[in-house]
């Protein structure tokens, strides 16, 4: 990839800045052709600038002096734009220097390499998408706009008639279909074929093979000792799934339930946590932290809102391939996303937390609190961090994070579910997964611990609302015009839905 340089005598010789083009312009997002007037910019804003230091005429704003300046609203206000290209530092003096101190290079170094890493992660990642799209009917891609047609984002969703494996029953859906959570009979099928095809040969005792292994006190243990699995003390429920089945049996299926919802999070993990143990020392710089802290308070929530969202888009796959979700009736998936997706987000910010210097990977390298302080939240900041703290202590595998993910999601007690038998039903499978693995590694205590887990993570997402009807407050115009559509669906007032004009 070449690019040019403006006004930059002596170009630098060809390094990672002949690849400045993946940095986005400053000033719009849009794609840059440089380092024009001190800054990475667009050809449109270099003009810009260019025409508004050669003219006497001054600019005046219409609205409050903070409109958003992106690809699409960058020449609505000449005003905005103008300090916005001052704010990110262009000037009419870069001409004169011409050329970049070394610590103005590293620095713009390290922020090519970081825009590689994302382009290639955004690859990876759309990848991923593109993949589920094929094995799961079209979808939101992060970056793109919702397939489906659906002006909402996260609506009723059709379902189709699907025999869930442990689920007698049959659940036939509503008419109308979501972007997000959309699928084809096929592939559910085909998935819960692959579920039920995973079976595991039965040990002497009846017993799949992987219990009569090292990890057992005796070969000849029986099914765990869970609640309401002792064959002898198993009451007949018959809205149990599992009652139809022997012990033996049960045992298999539910370790089929665990492996196909470690499977359904490492799919959709958003970054390998083994990639990310190469990269926890890759901090950012002074320098690049003062990048983020000469940003504006509304430019980091967007950027903000713009990662949580891409997040929370793979906590949605995570969902739709969970076993059973898609046979929960489609307003209470939508419930149980918009109620717990943020929960699962801060669950799996643990796996991306460096506790040795408190950061969390986030925008390309692993960042600290102060990262975070143009937002003006360093009460719920500070709350998130200590969480993932204190999830680390736990020292969950990559297993017990996955399941307990789905215990997060999957919660009868949301408010408003429409069918909660079927969610609690759902919901048992679960807790059975998860006594069945930290029973098999004699880790009993931590249900506990993971219990007093959810109460933080309820206490977290109430602080986080909280904070965004403070920052909407302020900046109801960002919010509806520059946060991403899903952000709002999930987190934002009935105002806010996509579709409804702001206040
Ligand atoms: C820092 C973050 C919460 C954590 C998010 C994580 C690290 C979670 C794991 C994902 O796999 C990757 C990921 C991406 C984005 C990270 C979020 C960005 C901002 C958010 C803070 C808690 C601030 C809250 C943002 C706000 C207030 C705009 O909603």
């Amino acid at each position: 990839m070449f690019f040019s340089f403006t006004f930059v005598e002596n170009p630098p010789k060809k390094t990672h800045l002949t690849q400045i083009e993946v940095i986005p312009c400053k000033i719009c997002g849009d794609k840059s052709s440089g380092v024009h007037y001190g800054v990475i910019t667009c050809e449109g804003c270099k003009g810009f600038f260019r025409r508004s230091q050669q003219s006497s005429v001054s600019y005046s704003c219409s609205r409050q002096s903070n409109c958003p300046i992106d690809r699409a609203s960058r020449t609505r206000c000449q005003s905005c734009r103008l300090k916005k290209c001052v704010a990110q530092g262009m000037s009419r003096d870069a001409v004169k220097f011409g050329r970049m101190s070394k610590r103005q290079r590293d620095s713009l170094i390290a922020e090519v390499e970081r825009h590689r890493q994302q382009q290639q992660q955004q690859q990876r990642r759309l990848q991923v998408c593109t993949a589920g799209v094929q094995a799961l009917g079209p979808t939101y891609c992060p970056g793109k706009e919702p397939c489906g047609g659906s002006s909402h984002l996260l609506q009723p969703l059709p379902l189709a008639p699907y025999t869930f494996p442990m689920d007698p029953e049959l659940q036939r859906c509503g008419p109308e279909v979501h972007p997000h959570l959309v699928c084809h009979p096929g592939e559910l099928q085909a998935a819960g074929l692959h579920y039920r095809s995973v079976q595991r040969r039965a040990g002497r005792n009846g017993l799949a093979d992987s219990r009569v292994d090292s990890r057992q006190s005796s070969p000849n243990q029986g099914i765990l000792r869970m609640p309401g699995t002792d064959p002898d003390l198993h009451p007949y429920d018959p809205e149990d799934p599992y009652c139809h089945y022997p012990t033996s049996l049960l045992h298999i299926r539910i370790e089929e339930l665990c492996d196909s919802i470690v499977r359904s999070h490492r799919e959709t993990s958003q970054y390998p946590v083994e990639e990310l143990q190469a990269l926890r020392w890759k901090i950012f710089t002074r320098e690049e932290v003062q990048i983020y802290h000469s940003k504006t308070v509304d430019e980091m929530w967007q950027l903000c809102a713009d990662k949580l969202s891409d997040a929370v888009q793979f906590v949605v796959e995570f969902a739709k391939r969970l076993p059973g979700f898609r046979q929960i009736r489609q307003d209470d998936q939508i419930n149980l996303l918009k109620s717990g997706s943020m929960e699962v987000v801060l669950v799996r910010m643990s796996r991306l937390f460096n506790t040795e210097n408190s950061t969390v990977y986030f925008d390309g390298k692993f960042a600290g609190t102060e990262v975070f302080k143009t937002l003006m939240c360093g009460d719920l900041i500070n709350a998130v961090f200590d969480f993932a703290h204190s999830m680390c202590a736990l020292r969950l595998t990559e297993q017990q994070v996955a399941i307990f993910s789905a215990l997060v999601l999957i919660n009868p007690d949301r408010p408003g579910l429409e069918d909660r038998g079927r969610v609690q039903r759902m919901r048992k499978d679960i807790e059975l997964a998860l006594s069945h693995i930290l029973h098999r590694e004699h880790q009993e205590s931590l249900l506990h611990r993971l219990d007093e887990k959810v109460a933080m993570l309820k206490a977290l997402c109430s602080l986080h609302i909280e904070k965004l009807r403070w920052f909407q407050q302020l900046y109801p115009l960002t919010v509806h015009s520059s946060f991403p559509p899903l952000y709002k669906e999930l987190f934002g007032s009935d105002a806010e839905r996509p579709g409804v004009s702001p206040p």
